[in-house]
């Protein structure tokens, strides 16, 4: 199955789902710009509230890369969907408030899981 759009093409194979476009939002200029992405199907809208990495794991690492977006600008840091990932609190809002709950709950017995924000 595969379908189009005008930057955008889409096909699904042996549960697959590959996805390429073209991204214009930086430089428009640059028309060659392709992205490419293949992932199972399975997978498609799965993540998990302070994630950033998405490894299926909370870990230290995921408090790394949250303190990086708080604190050193989206640029750099921002994983996709980073309102979803970084709202550990479910308070739809992403500050260092998810960075000690995400803590707490990594190293405080009983501290609640991370429940994100419920759009
Ligand atoms: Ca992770
Ligand atoms: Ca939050």
């Amino acid at each position: 199955m595969a379908t189009s759009h005008e930057h955008t093409k889409i096909a699904i194979s042996n549960g697959h789902i590959f996805i390429v476009w073209r991204d214009f939002r930086h430089n428009p200029q640059l028309v060659n710009s392709v992205y490419a992405q293949i992932m199972p199907v399975d997978e498609i809208g799965f993540f998990k509230p302070g994630d950033l990495n998405y490894d299926k794991a909370l870990t230290l690492a995921d408090v790394i890369g949250m303190v990086n977006y708080i604190f050193k600008g989206i640029e750099k840091y921002t994983p996709e969907g980073t309102l979803l990932v970084c709202d550990v609190n479910g308070d739809c809002k992403v500050s260092l408030v998810d960075v000690i709950n995400l803590v707490n709950y990594l190293f405080k017995p009983g501290w609640p899981a991370p429940v994100g924000c419920p759009m």
